[in-house]
């Protein structure tokens, strides 16, 4: 396939042409997926979390520029948000952006994951995959809020970074059960303003606790938009990953996540099966209804569907 061959060898039109595929849910995205998996799995895929508006784009941005600067080749992907990086960006992400578009060791993306068949995780790691098989050997994954999409995220990346800032400290209390849980590294990013302190306090409950793979989180302070904490920021980032390796947590994880898409295209693929055949659709609509009723329970219909389709 031409697309694959160009998007494997770095081409961006080729890689923006594959999302609009994997987008747009067409036929071919999956031999496109099919084609570029061996080619999967370089890539060291960083989630970057926490609050609308504590600078997660900007650090991504200064980010971007110090790993170019090592000789990294930098994909960044924006989940859901609330201004996308390309079309209508808003200017300020596209001050922000600078000469980064230009680069050809940059591919910046954004992409809307509502109504996705498979929901954010699906739709996302197969993002992730072509930003991975073409060669971005850093990919940045930016989700905003706090909602199931970050904890989504945390599961595809390696290093979960939670951007907090000062200020947030009813934000703070709220989010720890879930995104305090996830976080690799917290930063307290816009450190030139008031209250350092005490965001500083609240967050030390999330980094006294040790992740299973043995690794202690870290916090840090930056300010984005002046470019500091950034190179210690990177510098983590990397020590993160080099644990991974080390501890062998990485092969473990790897196993895991193999395991858990399985499951994923099992249960797609067995969906697909039952919805390719329009006598059952109709079958599932009934059975949506009876279940709606209480006469019947979803398992139940489920083995019902799988017998009618052959499969059970
Ligand atoms: N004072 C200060 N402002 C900053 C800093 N970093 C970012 N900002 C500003 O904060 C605002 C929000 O920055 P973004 O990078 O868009 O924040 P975000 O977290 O990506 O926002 P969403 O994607 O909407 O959740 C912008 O006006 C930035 O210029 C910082 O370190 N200090
Ligand atoms: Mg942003």
């Amino acid at each position: 396939m031409e697309l694959v061959e160009r998007l494997l060898r770095g081409d961006k039109r080729a890689a923006a042409k594959a999302i609009s595929l994997l987008e747009d849910y067409d036929k071919k995205a999956a031999d496109v997926l099919g084609a570029i998996y061996p080619h999967t799995g370089k890539a060291h895929i960083i989630g970057i979390t926490g609050p609308t508006g504590t600078g997660k784009s900007t650090l991504v941005f200064a980010l971007a520029k110090e790993f170019r600067k090592r000789d990294k080749k930098v994909g960044i992907i924006a989940i859901d948000p609330t201004s996308p990086y390309t079309g209508g960006a808003l200017l300020g992400d596209r001050i922000r952006m600078g000469n980064l578009t230009l680069d050809e060791g940059v591919f910046i993306r954004s992409m809307g994951t509502r109504g996705h068949a498979g929901g954010t995780s699906r739709a996302t790691a197969d993002v992730i995959k072509v930003l991975d098989a073409m060669g971005m050997q850093i990919i940045f994954a930016e989700t905003a809020g706090a909602g199931q999409s970050e904890v989504d995220i945390a599961r595809i990346a390696h290093t979960s970074i939670v951007v907090e800032m000062p200020g947030l400290g009813d934000d703070i209390q709220a989010m720890k059960a879930g995104i305090l849980e996830i976080g690799d590294i917290f930063v307290v990013n816009k450190a030139d303003l008031d209250g350092v302190d005490s965001t500083l306090a609240n967050l030390s409950l999330a980094v006294e606790r040790e992740k299973p793979s043995g690794w202690k989180p870290k916090m840090l302070l930056t300010v984005a938009t002046e470019d500091k904490g950034i190179t210690d920021l990177a510098d983590l980032i990397e020590e993160h990953y080099d644990f991974l390796k080390e501890s062998g947590t990485l092969e473990t994880e790897r196993v895991e996540r193999a395991k858990e898409e399985l499951r994923a295209a099992l249960s797609q693929h067995l969906f697909l099966r039952v919805l390719e055949r329009p006598e059952l659709i109709g079958e599932f609509n009934n059975l949506v209804q009876m279940i709606a009723k209480k006469e019947m329970d979803p398992h139940s219909a489920a083995e019902k569907l799988l017998g009618l389709a052959g499969i059970a």
